[in-house]
């Protein structure tokens, strides 16, 4: 399976192809719809947000509410191209001094992309910007669906913003107050502080960062492999993490506190129960030993810096002058950690469907609930 996106920020639309989807799988274009609204909201956003009311629409590859098993094309219109039309256009019309960029911001794509293709910023930061990250939020949401038909729960919580930390637990309530927050932190005392936070940032015309953690239940032990260095499921999931605009880090269960602990305070006792197979006395090790799923729950977390992107903006150098001035300011959200979340969540659903369409056969939806069922009796004995 594979997928391909492409669009610009202020171009008229993202468009995404996913090939390799089994026949036969039920796909909701209401559950993708609501996975991009989610992915819009979240304090800190900024105007462009108010712009944007973001929809899939489905081209191909899906007939009768199931997958055809031939490739699912789709689009998601940029409502502020209308806005943009001129300065984005190719034709005669075609606007391209205004909004021309040429002060380049310190941690974008702006500089070294112009140098590595010779163009123009604008064609380079109209690439790189996160808007792309919609699209790959709609091809996660699609395979997210199968994965849920097969029982597989993906659920994703914010760590910290600017600092904050919040406070955690794994009972059933935190989750709650985790979905129904606008940070989706489970904590009401750690998302107050982050709103004060967030206030004092947008005052300063800085932005804000932090960490976020995706868990995946009920997956089965055995996805991935240990035999070859890019079939290893954690290096699968990092490539993609790092993948989203933003993220800097990646880590999977005690992750890089592991290093300061004895051997013992680190690996997972193995235990076995009658009828239910292998298990583990701890998840230390976020669900992945040698490169493969162990049956545990997944745990990832990940690290987004602050967006670059500052109303109060550091110095650069004038691309044709060489003097030194500010760095131009584009319209920018000043905190997308909530969002990135959703992205996240998303990105992580992507690989761990390629594990499993990997292991079983899945020409048919059908047949690989067949054979993921089978396995897991298996893995019962
Ligand atoms: C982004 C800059 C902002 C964000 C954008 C990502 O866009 P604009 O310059 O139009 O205000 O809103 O995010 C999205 C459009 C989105 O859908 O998430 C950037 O530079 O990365």
């Amino acid at each position: 399976m594979r997928f391909l996106t492409a669009g610009e920020s202020h171009g008229q639309k993202l468009v995404g192809i996913i090939e390799g989807l089994p026949s036969g799988m039920r796909i909701s274009q209401d559950l993708v719809d609501q996975a991009l609204k989610k992915r819009q909201q979240g304090p800190g956003r900024g105007g462009r947000m108010a712009i944007e009311q973001d929809k899939v629409h489905f081209l191909s590859g899906v007939r009768g509410g199931c997958s055809t098993g031939a490739p699912l094309a789709m689009e998601i219109l940029n409502r502020d191209w209308e806005n943009w039309e001129k300065i984005m256009a190719w034709g005669e019309d075609a606007d391209l001094e205004s909004r021309k960029v040429l002060t380049p911001r310190p941690g974008h794509a702006d500089l070294t992309g112009a140098l590595k293709y010779r163009t123009e910023v604008r064609n380079i930061l109209e690439r790189a910007s996160a808007r792309e990250t919609a699209m790959r939020v709609a091809i996660g949401s699609v395979v997210r669906q199968g994965l849920s038909q097969l029982g597989v729960e993906i659920r994703g919580r914010v760590l910290a913003v600017g600092g904050i930390q919040a406070p955690l637990s794994d009972d059933e309530d935190y989750w709650e107050r985790v979905r129904q927050s606008e940070w989706s932190v489970g904590d009401p005392d750690a998302e107050r502080k982050m709103g004060e936070q967030l206030l004092a940032a947008r005052e300063l015309g800085e932005s804000l960062g932090g960490t976020l953690e995706v868990q995946v239940l009920h997956l089965p032990a055995g996805l991935g492999s240990h035999v070859q260095w890019d079939r290893k499921l954690d290096g699968k999931l990092a490539q993609a993490v790092l993948s989203i605009q933003a993220i800097k880090g990646v880590s999977f269960g005690l992750g890089f506190d592991a290093g300061a602990k004895m051997g013992s305070q680190v690996h997972d006792p193995i235990e076995y129960t009658q009828g239910q197979g292998y298990h583990r006395a701890s998840n230390h090790a976020g669900g992945i030993e040698g490169g493969m799923s162990n049956g545990e729950p997944l745990v990832l977390q990940a690290v987004m810096k602050p967006i670059p992107t500052l109303y109060r903006p550091l110095n650069t150098v004038h691309l044709e002058t060489k003097e030194t001035v500010k760095a131009s300011v584009e319209r920018s959200d000043i905190c997308a950690v909530p969002a990135a979340l959703v992205v996240l969540e998303h990105v992580v659903a992507w690989v761990i469907a390629e594990a499993v369409l990997e292991k079983f056969p899945a020409d048919s939806f059908t047949e690989l609930e067949t054979a993921w069922e089978k396995y897991k009796e298996y893995l019962k004995l």
